[in-house]
């Protein structure tokens, strides 16, 4: 299967999920509204994505995992609805609609945000979610409302254990907060307007990119309960596409075609932001992220066929338009 059937495909399977887990709708409305206008606006899916394919790589069936690798996307998007408030970069465009607070105000934004972010470990520990009860009916994944009102996925299929979803919880968090995304969005904003160090680019790109990336790739791994060199072999690749994503995000803010990304270009530039190309310029930019991907599919030999797709998204991230 070509790369882009193959996201294609995995991109409907999450949506599904997501769409299912959101169909009950919660009080107020308006929030309700607020969470489902972001996470339906039609992004990439990568991060869930990369869940699955790294859980296939190590073995297993991307199905059984829907919830938990759905849970990133829910971290993802509530990061770009804060990212686009007045506080930080003030975008009015994000996915080709107006962003969150241009719809719904800033207060609901905010709280579109903070709802999501818990949403994902609600998602991620939820006793009937997590015991993945899945009800599988034309592809489609049917949830049912329980007696407490939480949505819940029927008919249950898997084995992950108690103690695997504590340590995936451990994982997202430190990707998520003080220690990964969150980190690395205080000092990008913080270093605004400074020289270009790069020491700090590093600590940006790695904090508020990679880490959420590299915990995408590491969840396959820790639910599959992979020998520990592996997991090590799935850091690094990990690693290096999440800083190459990065990069290719800098370029894409100056090359790019504003109708094609659905945003406004050359933001970076005008905020005077900290990016690989302002400190190396596109061509130096353009080769180091060559060379991530390279090294990055390097890293996958342990994995030898069996993790051929994860080598395919680390050379659509290269190429990626959008
Ligand atoms: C507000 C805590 C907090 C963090 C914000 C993710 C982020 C940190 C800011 C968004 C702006 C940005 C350029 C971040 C770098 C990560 C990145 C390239 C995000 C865009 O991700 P895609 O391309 O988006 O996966 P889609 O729209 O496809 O989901």
């Amino acid at each position: 299967m070509d790369i882009e059937t193959y996201l294609k495909e995995k991109r409907e399977l999450i949506d599904s999920f997501l769409k299912s887990y959101f169909t009950i709708p919660t009080e107020p409305t308006i929030l309700h509204e607020a969470i489902k206008y972001s996470l339906f606006a039609g992004g990439k899916r990568i991060r869930p994505i990369l869940a699955l394919t790294s859980y296939e790589a190590c073995g297993g069936e991307p199905k059984d995992i829907l919830p938990h690798a759905s849970a990133l996307e829910l971290i993802h998007t509530y990061s770009l609805i804060h990212d686009d408030l007045p506080s930080m970069d003030n975008d009015d465009l994000r996915r080709g609609k107006p962003t969150s607070h241009k719809i719904f105000g800033e207060a609901i934004a905010i709280l579109a945000g903070d709802a999501l972010l818990t949403e994902a470990f609600l998602m991620l520990s939820n006793m009937e979610v997590q015991s993945l009860k899945f009800k599988v009916q034309n592809e489609k994944f049917k949830m049912q409302k329980c007696e407490n009102s939480f949505p819940y996925i029927s008919h249950h299929v898997s084995r992950i254990t108690y103690d695997t979803i504590l340590r995936v919880i451990h994982e997202v968090a430190l990707a998520a907060g003080v220690h990964g995304m969150v980190a690395g969005q205080a000092m990008d904003i913080s270093s605004d307007n400074s020289k270009p160090d790069k020491d700090i680019l590093n600590f940006i790109h790695l904090h508020k990119t990679a880490a959420l990336i590299t915990a995408s790739v590491r969840m396959g791994g820790i639910l599959s309960n992979i020998e520990e060199k592996k997991l090590k072999a799935l850091t690094e690749y990990g690693k290096k596409i999440g800083l190459a994503f990065q990069i290719v995000d800098d370029i894409l803010d100056i090359e790019g075609s504003a109708e094609v990304l659905g945003k406004k270009t050359g933001s970076d530039i005008k905020m005077n932001k900290m990016t690989y190309p302002a400190l190396y310029g596109i061509e130096e930019s353009r080769q180091e992220a060559n060379d991530l991907i390279s090294d990055a599919i390097d890293s996958l030999q342990i994995f030898y066929s069996d993790a051929d797709y994860l080598r395919k998204i680390a050379l659509y991230i290269l190429k990626r338009r959008v």
